[in-house]
């Protein structure tokens, strides 16, 4: 296996860092002790947890404004392997990679597969792409493509899907993910129950060419491309359409799809609760579906959706197999670097709420001790767990600090030096 940074540079940042790394284990460890947690139990636990990372998140993002390309971003699915690479060189927490299609269209799956397998990468879910018009296609999705009126429409967009199933197989995925944006802009533009019965129609074509071990996931999103209502808007939805699919579809929570001050926590347990769960497109946002770093606006939040993953995991309902993936927008970022970023703000929630007292916890709801209910999870929120992180990454042989040896290496600047410059324009939102 051939992978991008020198394992050289790593291995002489990580000999400069250890002292430091042993001296903060070594502080971090003799206090969880004294709270009766083994630190080296949490850091095989955290060493065990990994997120996909989107191929459309390694090149530069943009708005229906501008985009901003930079030197070096990648311009196809083998430079954006290349990318997703160097983060989990680096991060060893994202070893597989959730493609899109058509964007990520290539002649020979087999081959793309063993190439991301030679830079120690494995692919996620399949995503669909229904929401734009492709050159040469029959039908356009203007007006919708699960839930257009047009048969055409529909069928073209059935058929879609189901080429991705069948790239996906070829991949080594389980996962397909549809997110589609139909839905309308003017009050009566469309009639509600209508519009969802044919996406339930074409929807349940797909799922019936779905393989016996894969899942079908069905991201809701409240508003955009479609502003005034959209098809599969929010968590009831979703998890009325995938329970009348069937027990392999699934919701995912993309953690921008909501309304403002939606409590998302409380949607995972819910979802939890009645086996929909299926799993996440991490992000962050102010606004709305601004695609920010994961953690970057709310990591509280992060924190809290993770508490509740794990209560999940604790008591498991028609099994407990969330996906995880990072779904976001670098505008303004290296995407590697935010890549990096996010991938250690997911892990460190992730590892936080492993710390909390859970018998603590539970006894507190049970006596309505809300203010200890409440500080049990506190006390784990405000414990900086960056050294388990660090240290289950170099025993992996990752990074210590993975920015710092992303920077060192100078990857995009070698890569500004290779690859052709991408066209300004508009990018995807
Ligand atoms: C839509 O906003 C979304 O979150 C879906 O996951 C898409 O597949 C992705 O962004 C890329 O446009
Ligand atoms: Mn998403
Ligand atoms: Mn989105």
């Amino acid at each position: 296996m051939t992978l991008p940074i020198s394992a050289d540079l790593i291995a002489e940042h990580n000999a400069a860092q250890a002292a430091a790394l042993e001296d903060d284990y070594g502080a971090l460890g003799r206090k969880l002790a004294r709270a009766g947690i083994d630190i080296n139990a949490v850091k095989d636990r955290v060493a065990a947890f990994s997120v996909a990372v989107p191929s459309w998140g390694a090149g530069r993002g943009g708005t229906r404004f501008a985009k901003f390309p930079i030197p070096g971003e990648p311009t196809n699915i083998h430079e954006k392997l290349e990318d997703c690479a160097v983060i989990n060189q680096l991060s060893r927490v994202t070893p597989r990679v959730s493609p899109h299609f058509p964007w990520d269209k290539v002649s020979d799956y087999a081959a793309l597969r063993e190439e991301a397998a030679g830079l120690g990468l494995g692919f996620d879910a399949v995503n669909s792409n229904t929401f734009q018009d492709q050159p040469g296609q029959a039908h356009t999705y203007a007006n919708g493509s699960l839930s257009a009126q047009d048969p055409g429409a529909r069928r073209q967009a059935v058929e879609h899907n189901i080429e991705c199933i069948e790239i996906g197989r070829k991949l080594g995925s389980t996962d397909l993910t549809v997110w589609v944006g139909d839905g309308t802009n003017f009050p009566g533009q469309q009639d509600f129950a209508r519009s969802l019965d044919r996406y339930l129609e074409a929807a349940s074509e797909i799922y019936a060419a779905l393989p016996d071990d894969w899942r079908m996931l069905l991201e809701h999103k409240m508003f955009e491309p479609a502003f005034y209502s959209t098809v599969i808007s929010d968590w009831g939805s979703s998890i009325l359409a995938a329970q009348e699919l069937g027990p392999k579809a699934k919701c995912l929570v993309d953690l921008g799809h909501h309304a403002p001050n939606v409590n998302i926590e409380q949607i995972v347990a819910r979802l939890h609760r009645f086996g929909k769960l299926g799993g996440f497109h991490f992000n962050d946002s102010k606004y709305g579906d601004d695609d920010l770093d994961s953690g970057s606006i709310n990591p509280h939040q992060l924190f809290l959706v993770f508490n509740e993953l794990a209560e999940a995991e604790a008591n498991p309902r028609d099994g407990f197999r969330p996906s995880y993936m990072i779904d976001q927008s670098h505008n303004v970022t290296d995407p590697i670097e935010s890549m990096l970023s996010s991938a250690e703000a997911i892990a460190q929630c992730y590892a936080k709420a492993s710390l909390v007292d859970r018998g603590a916890l539970h006894a507190a709801q049970e006596a309505n001790d809300t203010m200890m209910a409440f500080q049990a999870l506190r006390r784990a929120y405000t414990i900086d767990v960056s050294p388990i992180l660090a240290k289950a990454r170099v025993e992996a042989g990752g990074a210590c600090d993975v920015l710092a040896v992303y920077r060192q290496s100078r990857y995009r600047d070698r890569k500004a030096q290779e690859r052709r410059a991408v066209g300004l324009g508009a990018g995807i939102v």
